[in-house]
């Protein structure tokens, strides 16, 4: 059988990685995988070393934004389909450097959209998937939640980037008739994390003996998610979802940073063997992250009437799943922490 050819963007990071996996081994017979990825401080092939040799994959080292490439690649493999997920995506990072983000997820998107547009002509079945963020609805007060139809409200520059990306995607179905999907995704979490992201940076500094960086009061609230289960979505929503359609995709699973700061610190006391309440003492309330959004939920309905999909794994599963990873993968963290992220994080916790 002929396979037809996928772009996945960002293959190498935290969701790209589970994505590339569960793609290359669902559909060993229906499609080639190209990962084509700039391997950034938070892009590690070492995520992928379990299917780096199978016949239907193929990793591409080099940058959205690189116009030359991206068509070479869209000519050479004939592609069929992109799955977009290669951005910049730490709020923080783009409070420090907002510059770096309008590049990549703002330019290295439209060089993609471009390139699509070049190379797709009178064919019903290419499909440009954006894979965004729920950050681009802006903050919620104590109730409600984010619908597809609620207006865009981004506050950080991470995610005016991401609206701004979503919105040229928006604009290339409706101006030149590109078929399109994006879904806006809540926080997720699972293996292979980049530890700067709120989870993996607890459980690393737990295990470290260093102290917990709560932002703010620490009741801000996100709406978490296993990562496999986001990969789950986009397959379904790829395979079954309407062209030029939103999907939202959520976990219902509400919590305060604080009250996963504890969970975390008790699961892994006991895991350790440490006694009760150890590493709650290094928990230290630091400076607020500056806009800091107050609470994100999102509202999935459409994703489960219209698609078929729900969340597969609850969240005491999840997180437990994710800690006894981070406790066997001691490896993996020294070697993604031992570059750029350290001198960043240098700057932004060690006097
Ligand atoms: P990540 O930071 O772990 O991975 C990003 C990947 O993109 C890395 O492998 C990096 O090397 C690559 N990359 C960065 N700039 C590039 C460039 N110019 N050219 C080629 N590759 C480049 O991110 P993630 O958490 O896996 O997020 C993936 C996507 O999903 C992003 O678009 C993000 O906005 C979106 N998203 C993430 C979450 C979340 O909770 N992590 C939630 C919703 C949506
Ligand atoms: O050290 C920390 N202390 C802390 O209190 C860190 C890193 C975070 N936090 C807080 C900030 C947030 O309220 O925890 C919450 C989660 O923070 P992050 O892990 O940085 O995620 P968030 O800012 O919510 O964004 C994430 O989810 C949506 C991803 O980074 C985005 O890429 C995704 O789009």
């Amino acid at each position: 059988m002929n396979k037809k050819s996928i772009l996945v963007t960002g293959g190498a990071g935290f969701i790209g990685s589970h994505l590339v996996r569960h793609f290359v081994k669902k559909y060993q017979d229906k499609y080639y995988i190209i990962n084509l990825d700039k391997l950034t401080y938070a892009g590690n092939l070492e995520n992928l070393k379990d299917i780096e040799n199978y016949d239907n994959y193929k990793f591409i080292k080099g940058d959205i934004k690189d116009i030359e490439l991206v068509n070479t690649i869209f000519e050479k493999y004939n592609i069929h389909s992109v799955i977009h997920l290669a951005a910049e995506s730490h709020v923080d990072r783009s409070i420090e450097n907002p510059l770096e983000f309008v590049t990549t997820n703002i330019i290295g998107t439209l060089t993609l959209l471009n390139a699509a547009k070049k190379h797709w002509k009178n064919d019903d079945d290419n499909v440009f998937y954006h894979v965004s963020t729920d950050e681009v609805y802006g903050s919620l007060g104590e109730t409600g939640k984010f619908l597809e139809t609620t207006s865009y409200d981004p506050r950080s520059p991470y995610s005016a980037s991401k609206a701004s990306s979503d919105h040229f995607v928006r604009a290339y179905s409706h101006t030149f008739g590109l078929n399109t999907m994006i879904s806006n995704c809540s926080n997720n979490y699972g293996p292979y994390q980049f530890p700067e992201k709120l989870i993996p940076l607890i459980i690393n500094n737990i295990v470290n003996n260093k102290t917990l960086p709560v932002y703010g009061d620490g009741k801000n609230i996100r709406d978490w998610l296993y990562v496999e289960d986001h990969v789950k979505a986009i397959d379904q929503i790829l395979h079954k979802g309407k062209y030029n359609e939103t999907y939202n995709i959520g976990g219902d699973n509400e919590w305060m940073n604080i009250e996963i700061v504890h969970k975390l610190c008790d699961t892994v006391d006991e895991k350790l063997g440490r006694s009760p309440g150890t590493s709650r003492k290094l928990i230290t309330f630091v400076k607020d992250r500056p806009g800091h959004d107050r609470r994100y939920a999102i509202d999935s309905a459409k994703l489960k009437s219209e698609i078929g999909w729900l969340p597969e794994t609850d969240f005491a599963t999840g997180l437990e799943k994710t800690v006894d990873w981070y406790l066997n993968s001691q490896d993996w963290l020294e070697n993604v922490t031992s570059g750029e992220y350290l001198n960043y994080y240098k700057k932004q916790y060690e006097q």
